[in-house]
């Protein structure tokens, strides 16, 4: 292998093991410590409050990490003062510490804490640095981060499947199964990667969703958290999603009888004022519990409202080669137009196809005016 192809392996090694956390609102961040070829200790970040990824990594070095090279997939951090309100010492200054002679970055810090500094520091410290190894890999992996710093908001990535003549279900509702299993599972890896899956109560009534990861690795661990929007709280205590972790996103009108009975379940009980009560108000609160990456999986009516509002960074948009017909069949994006002209559509970009057996997926990103999607 050469010099830069032993660096891909490492690193990769590095996002491999971000992975294992679920540490948002703060980044996914992993590292690997390494000395000739052999590893010395790997890291990773699991949330406000826990150790840095470079920290878990040098406090676990089998043996001496002097002149060794540490590979990162975000820039070392540079502030002492942590979101848990602990002191410590920052990540650059503990790899000059350890001994490290070379630090091998993948991707630059936004926070404003560091935001180049960290990388700075390493080099006036007479470190050998190099960044943007396996950049669009380690910003995508930091989409959720990036979103929540950018914007205060989740990642937002909406999944849909429907029929070739844009059907989510039949004209009497059912809707089992519109693609086939390779697909299926394709979703299930997509849910692996988000904190969440979103649906409106709609959904849970007509289909009772278990909105869980199966049949494919979970490298955290941990499933994602449904979240239902129930303005109403029309919620069945009996749905599956009823369950501890669960967050139900309602307003101070709901019934209190029904709130009690959902927190008593282990629900999350999140609400907002009957005016306050849209998609641009919810999101926040979403990113201030920790749910970083967020996909959208709900019917027609509540997904138009994500577009309208216009949180919706990724699209996933499978099709299965069926027709089912019915002119009032349930469809992916409904409720008022997101446009009137053609000239003035919500368009993609980043488009990428990928078959699942003998299904499609589309991939794309909206491009909003005034929104960058640098991530
Ligand atoms: C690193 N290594 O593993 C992570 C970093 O509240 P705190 O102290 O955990 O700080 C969160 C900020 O630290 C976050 O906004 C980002 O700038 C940086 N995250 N930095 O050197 C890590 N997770
Ligand atoms: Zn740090």
């Amino acid at each position: 292998m050469t010099a830069n192809a032993v660096d891909s392996e490492w690193m990769r090694l590095a996002l491999r093991l971000a992975l294992k956390g679920r540490p948002h609102p703060n980044p996914p961040v992993g590292a690997v410590v390494v000395k000739g070829d052999v590893v010395l200790a790997r890291g990773w970040h699991d949330g406000p409050g826990t150790p840095h990824a470079e920290h878990m990594a040098l406090a676990s070095c089998i043996g001496d990490a002097v002149g060794a090279t540490l590979y990162v997939t975000l820039e070392p951090c540079c502030h002492t003062i942590g979101r848990d309100g602990g002191q410590r010492i920052p990540c650059w200054q503990r790899c000059v510490d350890a001994g490290i002679t070379r630090v091998v970055i993948a991707c630059e810090d936004i926070d404003p804490r560091t935001a180049g500094m960290g990388i700075q520091q390493l080099r006036d410290s007479g470190i050998h640095v190099d960044v943007r190894l396996l950049h669009n890999k380690a910003v995508y992996q930091q989409r959720g981060f990036r979103s929540i710093q950018a914007t205060g908001r989740p990642f937002v990535i909406h999944k849909v499947a429907t029929t070739l003549d844009g059907h989510t279900a039949c004209e009497g509702g059912d809707s089992r199964w519109i693609t086939s299993e390779p697909a299926r599972k394709a979703v299930h890896r997509l849910r692996a990667a988000c904190d969440a899956i979103i649906v409106g109560v709609g959904t849970v009534i007509a289909d009772d969703p278990e909105l869980t990861v199966r049949s494919v690795s979970l490298p955290s661990g941990r499933q994602p958290r449904g979240v239902v929007f129930d303005r109403t709280l029309r919620m069945p205590l009996s749905a599956r999603i009823v369950r501890p972790g669960t967050v139900i996103v309602t307003t101070t009108a709901a019934p209190k009888a029904s709130m009690t009975a959902l927190q008593d379940k282990g629900c999350h009980i999140l609400t907002l004022d009957v005016d306050r009560y849209t998609v641009e108000n919810i999101l926040p609160l979403l990113a201030d519990l920790g749910l970083g990456i967020v996909l959208l999986e709900a019917g027609g009516l509540l997904t138009g409202s994500f577009y309208r509002a216009r949180c919706v960074d990724e699209v996933n948009w499978f099709l299965a080669p069926k027709l089912v017909g019915g002119g009032s069949a349930p469809v992916g994006l409904a409720g008022s137009p997101l446009a009137t002209r053609m000239n003035g559509a919500i368009e993609l970009t980043q488009m990428r196809m990928h078959r699942y057996g003998v299904d499609v997926l589309i991939t794309g990103r909206p491009v909003w005016e005034g929104r960058e999607a640098e991530i």
